[in-house]
């Protein structure tokens, strides 16, 4: 095979490599949430997610493991070691069927984050996700 050939299924694999789906990755995270009426998966992008600006996908069920759409939802990450918050407000968007899109998740240190979510709506519940940020 040609050199051009070779460099162009190598820049194929990385690809493949660094940047997966959401859907295609296993969960960072899967927890209950606090008073248990719901079930959560956190898939990062990056993931494991990085120093900066990252975002995310939750998916919702209940412990069923029906799709639990149309939450309002809350989220503040927080620096628990270090007592501080984010300086930038997450955006989570109802994208339908259980699955809530995370951007402008902004986790500007490297260390232990938690992502406190606030769930209303059809279900009140909350739950604080623990995650490392490189
Ligand atoms: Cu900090």
């Amino acid at each position: 095979m040609t050199a051009r050939l070779a460099s162009l299924l190598a820049l194929g694999l990385l690809l493949s490599a660094c940047c997966g789906t959401p859907e295609n990755s296993a969960p960072l995270v899967k927890q209950k949430s606090d008073q248990g009426k719901l079930e959560l998966t956190l898939v990062t992008t990056p993931q494991p997610p990085t120093r900066g600006l990252d975002s995310a996908v939750l998916t919702v069920t209940d412990p069923s493991g029906k799709p639990v759409a149309g939450l309002t939802v809350g989220l503040t990450p927080y620096m628990p070691a270090m007592g501080h918050g984010g300086s930038v407000q997450p955006t989570v968007t109802d994208k339908g069927n259980g699955v809530y899109d995370i951007t402008n998740l902004y986790l500007y240190m490297p260390g232990e984050w938690q992502l406190i979510f606030q769930f209303s709506g059809p279900v009140t519940d909350s739950a604080t996700l623990a995650i490392t940020v490189d």
